[in-house]
């Protein structure tokens, strides 16, 4: 502090605009430095997703809340630590790129970008309410800061190697993440996307699987064998990381390790749990796309404080 004291300094106000169009800018070159929160306020925000999806699917009547928890730690990792963002300008041409393709987890990708402040966290309680800019699959013709509509599984890998491909072709430096569920690797577009992105060499590119070993019907084992999944995104060319989902320093470092992989993509599974943090949806597969009921809501929102 001068010896005048605060606030005593008379402002050019030439120079206070030249600042503050600098501070403008320099957001906008690092703007995913915003949040700069620690392990243990991340993985408050995580449980704080989770209470939204809890309240948004009980609140709509409808939902998919077993697969939007399990990814909770995924997302908190990515919004709040990972992505190079401006939530102020969600097109920004630099920014990096989510695409959630398992679009029935909406609910999370919501969350997040409420949080992050791409809309007000009020506007979460209009979840599949219609008009609403916040339907119950991604829209991004609707959604501020939703890059792909999705919901049809099988098809965000795909999306994303076109906009790896363009930001090599564009000569930027943005980063490429989809998040896939276990159970959506049963499409074959998967494994077709997959040949291509090896073969593109895309190292801009990063797929993550929510591996919670659950899908609509149940255990991926009964209804599709997976295993061994990494071997196999390994065997099209991936360099492939095995995480715990829930643990944020495992996908932290994931992440950074996969921008020092030069020449192919990575893919991260991530063993999750379906429903993690509420226990009656835990490993259940009712809660596949099945919303709480009013007794089931207050029970999980007492879990989850
Ligand atoms: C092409 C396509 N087929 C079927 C469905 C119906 N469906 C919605 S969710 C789901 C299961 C997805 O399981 P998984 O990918 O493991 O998601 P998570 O466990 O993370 O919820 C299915 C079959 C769909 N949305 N799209
Ligand atoms: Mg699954």
């Amino acid at each position: 502090m001068s010896s005048s004291g605060r606030g005593a300094k008379k402002e050019n106000p030439e120079a206070s605009a030249d600042n503050k169009a600098e501070a403008i800018v320099s957001t906008r070159r690092n703007p995913s430095l915003a949040p700069s929160l620690s392990l243990d306020e991340m993985s408050s925000m995580a449980k704080k997703l989770r209470r939204h999806v809890i309240t948004m699917i009980g609140k709509a009547g409808s939902g998919h809340p077993g697969g939007s928890l399990s990814a909770a730690e995924i997302v908190t990792a990515l919004f709040f630590k990972i992505l190079r963002l401006d939530p102020a300008n969600p097109r920004w041409a630099e920014r990096d790129r989510f695409i959630l393709s398992k679009g029935h987890a909406a609910p999370i990708l919501y969350a997040a970008l409420a949080e992050r402040g791409y809309f007000p966290v009020e506007e979460l309680a209009t979840l599949r309410i219609l008009g609403s800019c916040l339907q119950g699959h991604c829209d991004m013709t609707a959604t501020r800061g939703v890059e792909m509509s999705s919901g049809s599984l099988g098809q965000g890998l795909s999306f994303g190697i076109g906009i790896a491909l363009a930001g090599r072709l564009d000569a930027r430096d943005y980063r490429v993440y989809v998040l896939m569920g276990d159970g959506e690797c049963d499409e074959g577009q998967v494994w077709e996307a997959a040949m291509a992105s090896a073969h593109f060499k895309l190292d801009n590119l990063v797929a993550i699987v929510d591996h919670n070993e659950l899908q609509i019907d149940g255990w991926n084992r009964d209804v599709m064998s997976l295993e061994p999944l990494a071997e196999k995104w390994k065997a099209f060319g991936w360099h492939a990381i095995e995480v715990n989902g829930h643990e944020l320093s495992q996908l932290i470092s994931a992440f950074d390790e996969a921008k020092l992989v030069k020449g192919k993509p990575t893919v991260i599974i991530a063993h999750t749990i379906k429903g993690k943090g509420v226990s009656f949806m835990e490993n259940n597969v009712d809660f596949h796309g099945k919303a709480p009921t009013l007794a089931e809501m207050e029970k999980a929102l007492e879990e989850l404080k």
